[in-house]
């Protein structure tokens, strides 16, 4: 066997450059608020950084929507200032990676703009243009080339006046997907990232990488989706998830960008809505697509006919769930692992407890996820027990689903203005995009401007600075958990047995290499609860590795938020 690849026993830091801190004052987190920071991830402890989009953009989902693959947006610094955060995060030690975000381009990206200028431009093939419906006239209500909604609202075509043709935009109408069809559109984007892997980049997360391959015919139309009941408009998913050339262009990528190079680069796809059985063909190594997928599972259990409509999460589909990724990719290919990302609701908030037992249940959080086999990836500001926002009014609000979604919602009168604020308060985007608490003083030492998005309140208590000093806060508590896996093989590659399966209040599973088994047992309610193990008279003298209370407790049972990592030879 071959030593197992390095990012097996890595964690992975994500900085979301807008929002971790500003050097100039203008409000905005730039790259050299990042550069100022590297002490930070350094005491941390964690091997990779990957940074979402620093690329040229003009800013309308938030830098997901690139006009120049090739720059740095103005509002996060230069190349110079790009190539400088580079050199000092590789002398300490740390790996970059950058964010992929290809699906689609910014429409203000010189190829649409050339692409849009005349439907017998060069470059016209290099999105998803399409006439209206047959026999309906372009701009009329449900014109449109298909039903697709937009992950945004609204539909996923916008008409463009000039030539009378339509474009498919998955994202925003400012978000125009690229066409993989065409050949050149590829070759532009490998050629794009050699050029980014040259400069010394360590990989990418590629932003939905499994919607670039869409179900087109051979006429060239695409196919309706269903409306699920109450819907406004057709569920494309089915026809641009794993399309039918994903495995090729992502085999394509790999040959063209990433073979031979040295360095093994990291690569994680994140992949909304694959299953088990399709991350085992995009992980396992012998194919060569991509390290590990970002899977949307688990943080999708909360949701009923949509994301802003939140259900309890019941801890048995939790276990479920986590256990079938971790059978599916036991033998072959990789899982990622994550509670939070700029996308998702502050984990202590949604999973835990944001109040009296914020640390306790954060470090339990923190505990379960980092002992399961993966990469895990940490979200800036989870390693402080960071919270939801808690915004009351729509005006604090700056995300482009949150604003949308919103407005859709009152316009077809879904819902009264309390009850869509109550469940933005507690799914929206903006809940993760709060800038990071460094300090108690003003705007929590991220700006001594005005922050683009208001600082939580809570950070005179919540800041680094205080944890840093303190032994026992969340900070300190992440740090042990990434140094447990650096020295702890059985964390990285051990096997995985969940027990308690049907528990709605434990979580509990045991890890094993060689002669080591690790027991991880974690409480996710505020009571105490009884632990039965199979056969738990095994781990009577284990030792205890790491737990989140100051003393051991017993093994049986479990205080409230309890985490607990034993470890038997
Ligand atoms: O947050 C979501 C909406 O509920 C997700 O569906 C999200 O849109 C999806 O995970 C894709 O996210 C990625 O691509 C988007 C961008 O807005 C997200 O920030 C990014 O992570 C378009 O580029
Ligand atoms: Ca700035």
């Amino acid at each position: 066997t071959t030593a197992a690849p390095w990012w097996t026993s890595a964690v992975v830091y994500q900085v979301y450059p807008r929002s971790f801190a500003d050097s100039n004052g203008d409000g905005i987190g730039d790259l050299r608020g990042i550069a100022s920071k590297l002490d930070h991830l350094e005491r941390l402890g964690v091997d990779v950084i990957w940074l979402s989009p620093v690329y040229a953009s003009p800013q309308d989902d938030a830098g997901y929507d690139i006009s120049d693959y090739q720059a740095i947006d103005p509002s996060f610094g230069t190349l110079e200032d790009f190539d400088a955060l580079l050199a000092d995060v590789h002398a300490r030690g740390m790996k970059l990676v950058m964010d992929l975000v290809v699906n689609h381009t910014s429409d203000e990206h010189p190829w649409f703009i050339e692409s849009r200028s005349s439907v017998d431009s060069p470059k016209r093939d290099w999105y998803w243009w399409r006439p209206a419906r047959p026999h309906m006239e372009a701009g009329a209500p449900g014109a449109e080339p298909t039903n697709w909604g937009s992950f945004f609202s609204g539909p996923a075509w916008d008409l463009d006046e000039l030539t009378g043709e339509y474009y498919l935009h998955l994202f925003s109408r400012k978000q125009p997907d690229l066409n993989w069809e065409n050949p050149q559109v590829r070759a532009a984007i490998y050629s794009m990232m050699r050029w980014w892997l040259d400069r010394g980049v360590d990989g990418f997360r590629m932003d939905v990488i499994n919607f670039i391959s869409k179900d087109v015919r051979a006429d060239g139309s695409l196919p309706d989706g269903i409306v699920h009941d109450g819907a406004l408009y057709g569920d494309g998913q089915p026809h641009y998830g794993c399309g039918p050339r994903i495995h090729e262009y992502l085999q394509e990528m790999n040959r063209e960008v990433f073979a031979g190079r040295e360095s093994a680069p990291l690569t994680v796809g994140e992949m909304p809505g694959v299953t088990v059985e399709e991350a085992v063909l995009f992980t396992d190594p012998a194919r060569a697509e991509v390290d590990m997928v970002f899977q949307f599972e688990h943080v999708g259990l909360d949701h009923g006919a949509n994301k802003f409509d939140v259900h309890p999460l019941r801890l048995t589909d939790l276990k479920a769930s986590f256990g079938r990724w971790q059978a599916g990719l036991a033998e072959s290919g990789w899982n990622s692992l994550y509670w939070d990302n700029h996308d998702q609701p502050r984990i202590v908030s949604r999973f835990g407890d944001d109040g009296e037992h914020r640390e306790l249940s954060a470090t339990m959080l923190a505990t379960v996820l980092h002992l399961h086999r993966g990469t895990p990836y940490i979200y800036q500001g989870e390693e402080l027990g960071m919270t939801n926002a808690h915004f009351e009014s729509i005006d604090s609000y700056r995300d482009i689903e949150t604003l949308n979604y919103f407005a859709e919602a009152i316009a077809h009168g879904h819902a009264t203005q309390d009850d869509l604020l109550e469940s933005l308060r507690v799914m929206s985007r903006d809940n993760a995009r709060t800038p990071v608490q460094w300090d108690d003083g003003p705007h929590a030492g991220f700006t001594t401007g005005q922050p683009w998005i208001a600082v939580n309140p809570n950070s005179s208590e919540i800041n680094a600075a205080a944890q840093h000093d303190d032994p026992g806060s969340v900070f300190h508590f992440y740090r042990r958990l990434i140094e447990l896996r650096h020295t702890e093989p059985a964390v990285a590659l051990g096997d995985f047995t969940m027990l308690m399966a049907d528990d709605e209040a434990v979580y509990a599973f045991v890890r094993r290499l060689a002669g080591t088994e690790l027991l991880v047992v974690g409480n996710f309610t505020d009571r105490e609860q009884l632990v039965v193990l199979p056969a738990a008279e095994i781990w009577a003298d284990a030792e205890l590795v790491l737990g989140n209370y100051p003393d051991a407790g017993s093994v049986d049972i479990a205080r409230p938020w309890e985490a607990r990592v034993f470890r038997r030879l």
